[in-house]
């Protein structure tokens, strides 16, 4: 967020008049709409906007490594304390002191964007969106290698959120004045400014605030509750205090933090805003009331515009939670009115309504919403259309949605006109001048210096292309180039959602790599100021330019050094020598120091007491000018042979860099050249490191080499080809040891290692090389068909894989006994079973290196055949996994993956343990204590080739939870999965 006066959203919006109904042509919203190529000539992307993405195709960009980059831009944001575990090697400590004003402890949180104001709204809705997708897409999480990382930032953010809620009805919604933040640029760690803190309470409230915050701490506490239950207790403790907040004082946050109106603006209101929390705190406590007030705030949605459907043009956004709503609603309570809003909000995406309104479409594809922040918006209806997938029967409408969502994924990674990416430090051409403040990180309070970034702000998705698809790389463009966390909140889940629909991505090993300063931080700036035949007179500058990270200190001092022997020839002493000052920005001048017995001396400017830091043209560098005099009309002083009077620039010349000036900060040398009798000691350059050796294990190889003398550390480059020029950083351990993880099998590695020091570095080791030995393979993901007393594995072939083997049991967790081994086939037949029961398999893959088991796959044998021209090839799948300790949604999914439609099915099962159905949708369950019988709904009594059911109940219990088992279907065979 850049600057006053411009709202994320123009205002504008909820008065404008209906689009022209030029994309008429494209509506209709159904399967039948006409060939693409009648509409390229009007509708410019529209082909590409739909091009099918064939559903096996291997992913288009590395997913995992997006992924794995768009989560870490969150450290980069953090406020306060850095934690242990921040990755982000450029970014310190700051605004610790936050919330000192109002007496709190309010440091934590993220920085909104690209400027240092923590506003509370566009926070929460993130929050709330990343955890969303950290419950939706967690396997594409977990199989990117990036879940314990999204939890570690969940955490953060929510931990501030608690703190932000010191009562019951105080919450602070804002730390940070926008006006004043705008007003400088330079990096957060050396802040210059105030940070008043902002609230809310029951006497002046912000129903959307607090009811985004509750959603967010809402949707934590289902996050962490398997893994944390206690943190997820309290997350839900605050989040039902906020939302009785949001209730009962009904008003917007900006009347009361109107700080936040020319930033964050709420537009749309708050009714969403209730209803969105409210749908959390029922998913999160399974409490009917919940659900109750959330459909009686979509009563107070209003219409879009003129005609009578609820609002349908925008998307789900840090405004807006509408979209979510009516996604959420659906799947809660199966009404019809939910999926008719949720679909009319889809087909307005992609191909239309039925009146033929149509989101702008760029030439190149994007799905165009507003200029401000383009892509964000494209992602966060990606992320809906994702989620809606998950929940939609229809399989064309499944197929639109994702088709959707990948192609606006892929134009932001690089699949545009401009075959570049838009997310910071990945794929081709990325933005290297995003409107950052602590990423470009300015010494002068300038956007110009430096003229390029000192960071890379990996993952940081940045606004986007305008209609026509143009872009321009500026830092002063906040419009297209700037980033934020409610930009990144959506892509997040979507690129786990990718993984899961396109998976074999890898994340990047040795991922981030710490950053090495690329210029010097700290130096002195000289030259000379007056001459005379008795005295010398330097200007010198005290220079603070660090940014790896930025530091205050007032504590430099500077020494000039003086040869003293033409006096002491000339029968003088040091004491005859005055040192002075006609001018100290914040410094005093002192001195002689002599230099042990020698002939040398130093005088100082010192400037304990004066903050220099990198913020500003007078605040990074201080000027002192140092006069060192001989007695009047004396004729010995001779300032040639004085060591720091080389290289000085005539008077009237501008100062230069010199390192015959030393720096030192807290009496510790930072800059420049002492002479060996000041004390100083010229390291040598250390010599090339001996003895390395490299070990290879799976996936990874160990590193050692013996120390080098003088070394303070060493420099480790590695190869795939061994080639000259081919070695890349690999790492800068201070060791002499050092494992690369995360490597390929049977692959050969080549690495060199050099030494460095203050001084330089050595030449590069001759490479050693290591190959990793094959790796046990992946697992296989079985599928187990029953049949009349048989069941019929088959499996895809598992790369690296020598042989499968089967082993069954009588239940999930049991014992598991070995059927076959040494298998080159991808199909096992298990005969002579006893119909009626429940196998259990696991498939292994083996080779040299072990063997991978796939998880259990389960199916029943079933002597009646399937009626009703029911196939086989079906999977029926009972999910218990969204289970809150107390309550669980049982979600039943049959998945008709044969030929022929499956019609009159139904199935029974028994629950383990006592339990009470709340509510249940697409069906009709039937129960009898713990035991369940299930009707399909009219419309999913018959399930067509390819097709999809999704249907649930929602159930209370106390006690252990009750899991699903002894199914046993009818009208069909399917395999069964419990989950
Ligand atoms: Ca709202
Ligand atoms: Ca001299």
């Amino acid at each position: 967020m850049s600057t006053i006066k411009q709202g994320r959203r123009p205002q504008a919006r909820w008065a404008a008049p209906m689009l022209a109904l030029a994309l008429a042509a494209c509506g209709g919203g159904d399967t039948s709409r006409p060939a693409a190529s009648a509409m390229d000539a009007s509708t410019g992307g529209m082909a590409k906007a739909m091009a099918v993405t064939p559903a096996a195709a291997a992913p288009a960009y590395n997913y995992a490594e997006a992924l794995q980059k768009a989560i870490l831009f969150y450290e980069a944001q953090q406020s306060g304390k850095k934690p242990d575990w921040s990755r982000v090697s450029w970014r310190g400590d700051s605004r610790l002191t936050d919330g000192s004003d109002v007496g709190l402890d309010l440091s934590g949180g993220w920085y909104d964007a690209g400027d240092h104001v923590k506003f509370g709204f566009p926070a929460a809705w993130t929050a709330t969106q990343l955890a969303w997708g950290a419950l939706e897409f967690e396997a594409g999480h977990k199989d990117a290698g990036q879940h314990d990382a999204l939890l570690r930032n969940l955490r953060w953010i929510n931990d501030y959120f608690i703190k932000a809620h010191p009562s019951a009805n105080v919450f602070y919604g804002q730390v940070g004045n926008g006006s004043t933040d705008h007003s400088w640029w330079g990096p957060v760690e050396v802040y210059p400014k105030a940070a008043p803190a902002y609230k809310i309470d029951a006497t002046c409230g912000g129903s959307d605030l607090a009811g985004e915050t509750a959603a967010s701490l809402a949707a934590a506490s289902m996050v962490f509750k398997t893994s944390d239950p206690t943190y997820s207790a309290t997350l839900l403790t605050h989040a039902r205090q906020l939302f009785t907040l949001a209730d009962t004082k009904r008003q917007k946050y900006v009347e009361c933090i109107t700080d936040a109106q020319g930033f964050y603006n709420s537009w749309s209101g708050y009714n969403d805003e209730l209803a969105w929390s409210a749908i959390w705190l029922y998913r999160a406590t399974g409490e009917a009331a919940y659900l109750d007030k959330a459909e009686g705030f979509v009563g107070s949605f209003g219409t879009e515009g003129q005609t009578s459907f609820l609002p349908y043009k925008w998307t789900q956004d840090w405004d807006s939670k509408h979209y979510g709503s009516y996604l959420l609603l659906a799947r809660l309570t199966g009404k019809q009115k939910y999926k008719d809003a949720m679909e009319r909000n889809l087909a307005y995406w992609t191909t239309g309504t039925p009146e033929g309104e149509r989101v702008t479409y760029t030439p190149g594809g994007l799905a165009w919403l507003s200029s401000w922040g383009s892509l964000r918006y494209a992602l966060n209806e990606s992320f809906i259309a994702l989620v809606y997938a998950k929940d939609v029967a229809d399989a064309t409408k499944q197929q639109r949605y994702r088709d959707f969502a990948m192609q606006q994924l892929n134009y932001a990674l690089g699949s545009n006109p401009r075959n570049s990416s838009y997310l910071i430090g990945f794929g081709a051409n990325p933005p290297q001048h995003p409107h950052h403040r602590t990423a470009h990180g300015s010494w002068a309070d300038s956007q110009s210096v430096p003229t390029n970034h000192r960071h890379v702000l990996y993952g940081a998705l940045v606004g986007g292309p305008n209609a026509s698809d143009a872009y321009t790389d500026s830092i002063s463009d906040y419009v297209s180039n700037e980033v934020a966390i409610d930009y990144n909140a959506s892509i997040v889940g979507v690129l786990a959602a990718a993984q899961q629909l396109f998976p074999g991505s890898v994340p990047l090993a040795n991922f981030p790599q710490a950053e090495v300063a690329s210029e010097d931080e700290y130096f002195v700036e000289a030259s000379l100021n007056s001459t005379g035949t008795t005295y010398t007179e330097v200007k010198a500058l005290a220079n603070n330019r660090s940014g790896w990270p930025a530091r205050v200190t007032d504590k430099l001092s500077l020494r000039y050094y003086v040869d003293l022997s033409e006096v002491i020839a000339a029968g003088r002493s040091a004491a005859d020598i005055k040192v002075s000052s006609n001018y100290a920005d914040g410094g005093v001048a002192r001195g002689l120091v002599r230099c042990g017995t020698s002939n040398l001396y130093y005088a100082s400017g010192d400037f304990s007491g004066t903050k220099i830091y990198p913020g500003g043209q007078s605040a990074y560098k201080k000027e002192i000018q140092i006069r060192i005099a001989a007695p009047d009309s004396t004729t010995f002083w001779n300032p040639v042979n004085d060591p720091s009077y080389t290289g000085l620039g005539a008077p009237g010349s501008t100062a230069v860099k010199v390192a015959n000036i030393t720096l030192y900060d807290d009496g510790r040398k930072i800059w420049g050249n002492e002479p060996a009798a000041c004390g100083g000691v010229v390291l040598p350059v250390p010599a090339t490191p001996t003895g390395l050796a490299a070990a290879a294990g799976v996936g990874s190889i160990s590193l050692s080499w013996s120390a080098a003398t003088n070394a303070t550390g060493y420099t480790l480059k590695r190869s795939t080809t061994g080639t000259a020029g081919s070695f890349a950083l690999l790492a800068s351990p201070t060791g002499t040891s050092y494992v690369d993880s995360g490597l390929a099998g049977n692959t050969r590695y080549y690495y060199t290692v050099s030494a460095r020091n203050d001084s330089g570095e050595s030449a590069a080791s001759d490479p050693v090389w290591a190959t990793t030995p094959v790796g046990p393979p992946a697992a296989p993901a079985p599928t187990a068909t029953a049949g009349n007393a048989t069941v019929t594995l088959n499996w895809a072939t598992v790369a690296g894989a020598a042989s499968y083997e089967i082993s069954r049991a009588t239940s999930a967790t049991g014992s598991y006994a070995s059927l076959a081994s040494g298998l080159s086939v991808l199909t096992y037949v298990d005969s002579g079973l006893t119909n009626g029961s429940t196998y259990f398999y696991k498939v292994g893959a083996r080779n040299t290196a072990g063997v991978t088991l796939s998880d259990p796959v389960s199916a029943t044998p079933s002597g009646g055949g399937g009626g009703g021209g029911g196939s086989s090839n079906c999977t029926l799948t009972l999910d218990s996994t969204n289970d809150w300790g107390s309550g669980q949604v049982l979600r039943v999914l049959l998945s008709n993956t044969g030929t022929t439609a499956i019609t009159g099915w139904g199935f029974s099962f028994t629950e383990s343990n006592p339990f009470t159905s709340t509510n249940s949708w697409s069906g009709t369950f039937t129960v009898t204590g713990t035991q369940v019988s299930y009707t399909p709904a009219s419309w999913n009594a018959s399930v067509p080739a390819g097709g999809n059911i999704d249907a649930g109940m929602q159930l209370t219990y106390s006690g252990a939870k009750p899991v699903p088992g002894a199914v046993t279907m009818t009208g069909a065979s399917c395999s069964v999965v419990i989950k």
